[in-house]
């Protein structure tokens, strides 16, 4: 049984490129925005996010009418929620857009459809999720209750790299987590149509906490890179030869030290697991707690450079330029959202005396959390009028300026780059 139209709830970095990946296969879809302006965007053919590829398929999916936008749910065969799950204040996962979004397609809800929730989410979110549907349709069976039940229901996690979203999106394998054996196959069915990696089956729980797992796994290992830098840092020890040592060991592959860790998903993940478990989950907080301490760690850093240059120069500290290269969360993208560099700049241009500048090859304005303390100027200029460098992302236009060239005697490099 195939699906005549397939309907994507949220049109951001995972829903775009999922709306579009099933258009290309010549389906069907209809992507719902809260957002008008992103809707206008995509029934235009344009796109509102940065992806590479993303903007020629969406173009093209929209211009051969298999994709367009809406503001509100219409009838589908198949619902795929992807909707942000941020955490509140308090650390706990906020499931309020996945709420809204769940009530907002039951009116439009009929008998056979699939729904989809792939947002990152605690353990128990898909069975929340079917609890809200059947309370707004009393007129519909819904899993576990039903054994026979009108719509099946899976989680089914997004495990894409941002800036590799539309090739890992059809290559990597998937996790399959239907409340039912019968909604996991309908829900490998779906999937099948753009996959070529593997549906992977299981129940919705486990699919839920794989998620949240692997993030988990990855925070984990960058905390204990980012405290060997602490402690390399205390000894006297260089920790990138120290790792590319170590990781001569057939068992040991150490990750990388940085300025922190960025994004919307490893930063925010294990806090659901935290949030569920708190007395069980100490390592996995201690990793979120060591991540989250490192900007403030390069700022001593910093604090430590700017002390010691002026003793040697003589200079004020109003005199001095310190100068940050890097905002993004991560090397060779544009985006600067719930970035540890955005953090240290602003730590640093919030502390200093003097000027502070940043260099951020991908973007062409300085960001307006910056704008009254910091401005964004050219690598050459920064690299030969600043005094103090600041090395925060391991961008390709960094790393292609030999250490040798870089004529400073305070550098401050979370990174590695100019060693
Ligand atoms: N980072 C380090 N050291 C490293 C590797 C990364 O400090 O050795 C930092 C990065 O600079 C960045 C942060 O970690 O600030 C996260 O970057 P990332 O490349 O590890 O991951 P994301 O956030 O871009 O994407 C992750 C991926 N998850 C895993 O690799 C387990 C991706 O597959 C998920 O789909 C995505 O989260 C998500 O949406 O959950």
């Amino acid at each position: 049984m195939s699906f005549n139209t397939i309907s994507v709830i949220g049109l951001g970095y995972i829903g775009l490129p999922t709306a579009a990946a099933f258009a290309s296969r010549r389906q069907n879809v209809v992507g719902i925005d809260i957002n008008a302006r992103a809707v206008e965007a995509i029934n235009r053919g344009e796109i509102h996010i940065v992806e590479p590829d993303l903007d020629t398929v969406v173009k093209q999916a929209v211009q051969d009418g298999f994709l367009r936008a809406a503001t509100q749910p219409v009838a589908a065969d198949a619902f795929l929620i992807a909707v942000p799950t941020p955490f509140k204040g308090d650390h706990q996962p906020d499931m309020s857009y996945v709420q809204a979004a769940a009530l907002s397609l039951a009116p439009v809800l009929k008998k056979g459809d699939l729904v989809i929730l792939e947002s990152t989410s605690p353990v128990g979110a898909t069975e929340q999720m079917a609890q809200w549907l059947a309370e707004a349709r009393p007129d519909l069976a819904f899993p576990p209750q039903a054994e026979n039940p009108d719509i099946h229901i899976a989680y089914c996690p997004e495990r894409v790299l941002p800036g590799q979203v539309m090739v890992e999106l059809i290559k990597n394998d998937r996790v399959i987590g239907g409340m039912t054996p019968a909604c996991s196959e309908r829900a490998c069915e779906l999937y099948r149509i753009f996959l070529e990696g593997e549906c992977v089956v299981t129940n919705a729980r486990t699919a839920e906490m794989c998620k949240l797992t692997e993030n988990s796994f990855r925070d984990v290992n960058i905390a204990f890179a980012n405290e060997l830098s602490l402690i390399c840092a205390e000894q006297g020890i260089n920790v990138w030869e120290l790792i590319t040592l170590a990781n001569r060991h057939p068992r040991v592959n150490i990750l990388q030290p940085g300025p922190g860790v960025g994004g919307h998903c490893i930063a925010v993940d294990p806090w659901f697991i935290v949030a569920q478990n708190p007395e069980l989950a100490r390592l996995i907080r201690t990793a979120r707690e060591v991540n989250d301490a490192k900007p403030h760690w390069v700022l001593e850093q910093v604090k430590a450079a700017v002390a010691d240059c002026l003793t040697a120069t003589g200079k004020r500290a109003s005199e001095l330029t310190i100068a940050c290269f890097g905002l993004a969360f991560k090397p060779n993208i544009d985006d600067l959202r719930e970035s540890p560099a955005m953090e240290v700049a602003h730590l640093v241009a919030g502390w200093h005396a003097g000027t502070t500048w940043v260099v951020e090859p991908n973007v062409d304005a300085i960001p307006a959390k910056l704008a009254h303390e910091a401005t964004l100027v050219s690598q050459e200029q920064a690299l030969q009028q600043a005094d103090v460098l600041v090395m925060l992302v391991d961008h390709h236009a960094f790393k292609a300026v030999s250490g040798d060239r870089v004529a400073q005697r305070w550098v401050v490099d979370t990174k590695g780059v100019w060693r």
